[in-house]
């Protein structure tokens, strides 16, 4: 059975790219796998982070975790602080990994860009999550397109320690989707659908409401002409809806584009916004209650015991393979 890892910041209100991107695949993976899914709150603070929002966030992904139907019973769900050995192989890691390696991610590129002061943290965040993937000895590491950069320099960093230490790692593979790996904004699809816009029109919240669903979807961008035709290097608006469209109603793109044919923007936006609402309401419904009822820390006690039990057991051995005197 293969390890798979993955986790979410709580930087936001987690969006549709989140869910289609990320949530969906936890959820499929979740019968065949021995599945870690992690609320990632020490990576949300590489950017500054208001404590009450934090600690309301990280509450509302694990619950959205579960509402969208990833079962505490089969998988892992923990928070990342409460597992201390992240922050240690972190810090292990971050010895291993160069300079001129951080300096090439696009995410903090993008993250510092314009930014008068940046924090150390967002330059070295691929360090951490380096960590928390080869702290499982993950096999598959299910993202979106974004994160492929830093999971090849998790490939790397986890051959560099094997290389110099003595095979230990296993190195991880990305498991990205086919369809719905780059979920764009809304308002400019040259841009992705990120939790952490400022501009509101940009996202679709998993818990939006159905109104604003509809009015988000009514006023997105489209590109010239007319047609509802997948071609995402001339109409990068409209194909993007259409991706929306197919994961929302668990349909082919195929089968998107010969649904509209003949029918115009408005058409099939009215309906997108309907396939939208259809998908989400279940899950809000769900969320809802698992708020009210409390069980969320009681699952994430449990996942982080698990969680903890097998990260001291690899953080051990890595610190035994680095040459660290045993603690007595
Ligand atoms: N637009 C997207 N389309 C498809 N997948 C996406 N993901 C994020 N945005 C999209 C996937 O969601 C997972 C969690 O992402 P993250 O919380 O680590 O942060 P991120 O990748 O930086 O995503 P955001 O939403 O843009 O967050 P902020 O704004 O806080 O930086 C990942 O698997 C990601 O690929």
């Amino acid at each position: 059975m293969k390890t798979v890892l993955s986790g979410i910041q709580p930087s936001g209100n987690l969006t549709l790219g989140n869910y289609i991107g990320a949530i969906k695949n936890f959820v499929k993976l979740q019968d065949e796998h021995n599945c870690y899914f992690m609320v990632v709150d020490l990576h949300a603070i590489t950017v500054p982070q208001e404590p009450k929002a934090l600690r309301e966030r990280s509450e509302m992904v694990a619950a959205l975790y579960v509402a969208a139907g990833i079962d505490p019973a089969r998988a892992n769900i923990f928070m990342q602080s409460h597992v201390p050995q992240h922050a240690e192989l972190s810090w292990l890691m971050t010895t291993l990994v160069h300079m001129g390696e951080l300096e090439r991610m696009t995410q903090f590129k993008d993250k510092s860009e314009g930014k008068e002061s940046v924090g150390a943290g967002l330059f070295v965040y691929p360090a951490l999550m380096a960590a928390d993937i080869l702290l499982y000895n993950a096999d598959l590491v299910p993202v979106g397109d974004d994160q492929k950069q830093h999971l090849e320099l998790t490939r790397d960093l986890a051959g560099r320690f094997n290389h110099r230490f003595g095979e230990f790692f296993t190195v991880p593979e990305p498991y990205i989707p086919q369809v719905g790996a780059r979920i764009m904004s809304l308002d400019d699809a040259s841009k992705k659908m990120s939790k952490s816009s400022p501009v509101e029109g940009s996202y679709i919240a998993m818990l939006d409401t159905p109104d604003q669903i509809r009015k988000k979807i009514s006023r997105a961008t489209t590109d010239s002409g007319t047609e509802v035709v997948y071609d995402p290097s001339t109409k990068p608006e409209v194909s993007n809806l259409m991706s929306i469209y197919s994961e929302c109603a668990g349909i082919s793109l195929q089968d998107v584009q010969h649904r509209f044919e003949g029918k115009m923007y408005g058409a099939f936006k009215k309906e997108l916004g309907e396939v939208v609402v259809a998908a989400l309401e279940p899950l809000q419904k769900r969320y809802y209650e698992i708020r009210e009822s409390g069980e969320i820390h009681d699952i994430l006690a449990r996942g982080a015991e698990q969680a903890r039990s097998k990260a001291a057991q690899i953080l051990d051995g890595v610190k035994d393979k680095m040459g660290f005197l045993p603690a007595k």
